[in-house]
Order: structure tokens, then C-alpha cells, then sequence
């Protein structure tokens, strides 16, 4: 019974985890867990696609159009008409109307995306050749996410996407990403949260997102970073309010950051000197 019981829970793992995640034969886009995702993926297949495929179809047509009708076994003298002031307006216009009805969503969008509402949570993703570490400074946590190689991976852990130390997040609540490296450009990407940001040594971009459902995402470095570059997945693991607590707990003790004990021992050190 306990093994049943084991199998299925692995199973279930398995399920859940493969739906966040690249599937053989995709085509689409991965499946939105943010609002920020639902409006691209809104944008993309109710706006952008059908434009692509009806300027697309309009294209054919003219081309089709044109080798039936004006061959030249159907036209022995050649036509001499050099311009026409009425089509030449149209053709001006018209592709102006097409990216104006385009941006007014996008633009919508683009700004969700860069302003970034009050912050539950801030992580700091700093790239290096080649893995990523991670830091919650208002909590102290500081801690490295290395992938984890072929022959340690356990079952329902993706390869080439599962790491050792995974970030975790409340869901439902406002994540702020704070990205930049430490040696060269990586980019911080996780598609379910429609979150793509350069890491940029010597500077801070910044993202956010807001997870609306509990599981395990994965994305991956998207900037060339070198040799390794495939190798230095995300993955983010969204849960209750409760866990996430609790995984503070035990990630406070795991990976303390001892800067804060640091910095007062050479503040004191200071003065003791300035006063000597
Ligand atoms: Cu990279």
C-alpha cells in the first residue's frame, strides 16, 4: 500500500510537474501562470496572429493574382502606367492603421510589465558562468541554484531544467525580481510568468511577477553566456502562504547571510579605532 501510494505520488509529481514546463512537439506557448502571461498570450493569439495570417493570405493572393492576370501571353503590349496617386495612399495608410490598432494593446502590455506594483517579495537573481545565485535581502537568504546533473536526477525532475536549491514564492503574491551578473550578460527567463530580463554585470534590471497557482516552473538562462550556457536552469517553485513561511524558517538557518553581524562588528571596529 505504501509503495501504491508512493508510485502514484510520483506520478502525480510527474504529471504536474510536466505541465509547466516544454513539451515534445510544442508549438505554442507555454501554459500562463501570471496575469502578465495571460496578456501575452492574449496579445499573440488574438491579435497578432490573425493580422500575420490575413496580411499573409492578402499577399498570396496579390502575387497569385497578378502572374494569372497580367502574363505576358495575356498581354502582348506591355502596360506603361508608372503610378497611381489613390492606391499609393491606401497602401501608405493602411499598414499605418494595422500598427496603430497593434501597439494600443501592446503598449498595454509593455508598461503592465514595467511598472511593478508594491512588492510582497524581492529576490535578487545574479547570473554567473554558470548558475545562478539568489538572494532575499529583506530575509537574510542568500544561497547558489545549480543544475543538477543526469545521473543525480531523481524521478519527475526534468532534465536540464531541475536545480538543487530552487527559489520558492508565495502564490498570489507580488514577486519582485531584482537581475544582474557578476561576470557576463545572462538573462533571468521563466515563460509561464512572462518574465524575460538581460542580467547585465555592473547594473539592476528589474521584473516582477505574480504566480496565480501553485507548482513548480521552469525557465532558463536566454542571454549566450559561454560555454555552459544550456546549463544553468530556473526553476521556481510557488506554494502556499504557509509553506513559503515555513521554507523561511529553515532557509534563514540553511542559508543565513551573516552580512548583517559583519557590518556592525567593522562598525564598531571603526569607532573603536576613531576613538583610539
Ligand atoms: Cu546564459
Amino acid at each position: 500500500m505504501k509503495k501504491l501510494l508512493l508510485n502514484l505520488s510520483i506520478l502525480f509529481m510527474h504529471t504536474s510537474l510536466m505541465a509547466e514546463q516544454p513539451k515534445d512537439w510544442q508549438l505554442g506557448f507555454q501554459k500562463a501562470a501570471s496575469k502578465g502571461m495571460e496578456d501575452i498570450v492574449w496579445f499573440h493569439d488574438y491579435m497578432l496572429l490573425p493580422i500575420i495570417t490575413a496580411i499573409t493570405a492578402f499577399v498570396l493572393f496579390l502575387v497569385i493574382y497578378a502572374c494569372i492576370r497580367f502574363r505576358a501571353s495575356r498581354n502582348p503590349v506591355a502596360s506603361q502606367r508608372s503610378h497611381n496617386t489613390f492606391i499609393e495612399i491606401i497602401w501608405t495608410l493602411v499598414p499605418c492603421l494595422i500598427l496603430i490598432v497593434m501597439a494600443v494593446p501592446s503598449f498595454k502590455v509593455l508598461y503592465s510589465q514595467d511598472e511593478i506594483p508594491s512588492a510582497d517579495v524581492t529576490i535578487k537573481a545574479i547570473g554567473y558562468q554558470w548558475y545562478w545565485g539568489y538572494e532575499y535581502p529583506d530575509e537574510n537568504i542568500i544561497f547558489d541554484s545549480y543544475m543538477i546533473e543526469d545521473k543525480d536526477l531523481k524521478p519527475g525532475q526534468p532534465r536540464l531544467l531541475s536545480v538543487d536549491n530552487e527559489i520558492v514564492v508565495p502564490v498570489n503574491k507580488v514577486i519582485k525580481v531584482l537581475i544582474t551578473a557578476n561576470d557576463v550578460l545572462h538573462a533571468w527567463a521563466l515563460p509561464s510568468f512572462g518574465v524575460k530580463r538581460d542580467a547585465v554585470p555592473g547594473r539592476i534590471n528589474e521584473t516582477w511577477f505574480k504566480a496565480d497557482r501553485v507548482g513548480t516552473f521552469y525557465g532558463q538562462c536566454s542571454e549566450l553566456c559561454g560555454i555552459k550556457h544550456a546549463f544553468m536552469p530556473i526553476t521556481v517553485n510557488v506554494v502556499s502562504e504557509d509553506d513559503y513561511n515555513n521554507w523561511l524558517v529553515e532557509a534563514k538557518e540553511k542559508f543565513a547571510k551573516d552580512y548583517k553581524h559583519r557590518d556592525q562588528k567593522i562598525v564598531k571596529k571603526i569607532i573603536k579605532e576613531d576613538i583610539n
